[in-house]
């Protein structure tokens, strides 16, 4: 149909070009997803990277996993690649002579630990390790430039994967930024970071890629090209853009523009 999303179009529209698969710690093929719903497997804690701790698929989506941390809350659900190195089959942190730790936030008294890790995994059904992907290599150094296309997750809505464009590049960082939101999710983070992926992703591992949001932002680079508006229209764009309206949600392209404070989700 036509107003679904559709990446060759959008390029085209908005004159752009998506940043080269080897930009990205991705593989060339998503790897595919054989986790089932009710799998245990062992995950860093991510709000306490340092322990390893027992954690339950509660969601497939694409390449990823929903996980949670058994005797944590509905809460903290965090998502990961079935290649992501933060988590492994279960034994292997004994293996390593390591000890399982309870969750940040663990729901009973800390001496219960003990029988509640029995408990948990008597009877569980553990994700076998044929299913774990070995996660890829970092590419050599950053490859990002600014303007540069790509797919990456909304880190206050990580479940949630959007087109984005590189904003800035510093060192081994890059600043991704949200087409068509203003600017309250963007984050900086590293060039090999598994939140981010090449154009076409979602397509491959059959994810929902998120629409981009409807507030447009007028760049300089958009001022600038030769199709833009007279240099009368231009004017009163600018003003427009000075004058203290407050902020306004869900404007779509061609709508007066409103600068104001950066709205919440
Ligand atoms: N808070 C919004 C979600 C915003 C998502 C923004 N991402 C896609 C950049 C809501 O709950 O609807």
């Amino acid at each position: 149909s036509n107003d679904h999303f559709n990446w060759e179009d959008y390029l085209r529209e908005t004159g752009s070009l998506s940043a080269p698969p080897h930009c990205f710690r991705q593989s060339k093929n998503p790897p595919s997803n054989d986790f089932k719903i009710g799998m245990k497997l062992e995950a860093h804690d991510p709000r306490n990277v340092t322990s390893v701790c027992i954690a339950t698929v509660i969601g497939i989506t694409g390449a990823r996993l929903r996980l949670r941390l058994d005797g944590s809350d509905n809460k903290n659900d965090f998502w990961r690649l079935v290649d992501s190195s933060d988590i492994q089959q279960i034994g292997t942190c004994e293996k390593k002579g390591d000890m399982l730790q309870p969750p940040l936030g663990f729901r009973m008294n800390a001496s219960s630990w003990p029988m509640f890790l029995l408990r948990t995994l008597n009877g569980a059904e553990m994700a076998p390790a044929a299913i774990f992907r070995k996660e890829p290599p970092k590419p050599p150094e950053n490859y990002f430039k600014v303007g540069m296309k790509l797919e990456a997750v909304d880190k206050k809505n990580p479940y949630l994967i959007c087109p984005a464009t590189i904003g800035d590049v510093k060192g081994d960082e890059v600043f991704i930024t949200f087409d068509g939101w203003r600017g309250a999710f963007d984050y900086w983070c590293k060039y090999d970071s598994r939140d981010i992926f090449p154009v076409g992703w979602c397509r491959l591992t059959g994810d929902a890629l998120q629409p981009p949001g409807n507030n447009i932002s007028i760049t300089k680079s958009i001022l600038n090209t030769p199709s833009s508006p007279p240099k009368a229209i231009r004017r009163s764009m600018q003003s427009a853009q000075k004058s203290p309206v407050p902020a306004q949600r869900g404007r779509k392209l061609g709508e007066s523009r409103s600068p104001g404070p950066v709205t919440a989700p």
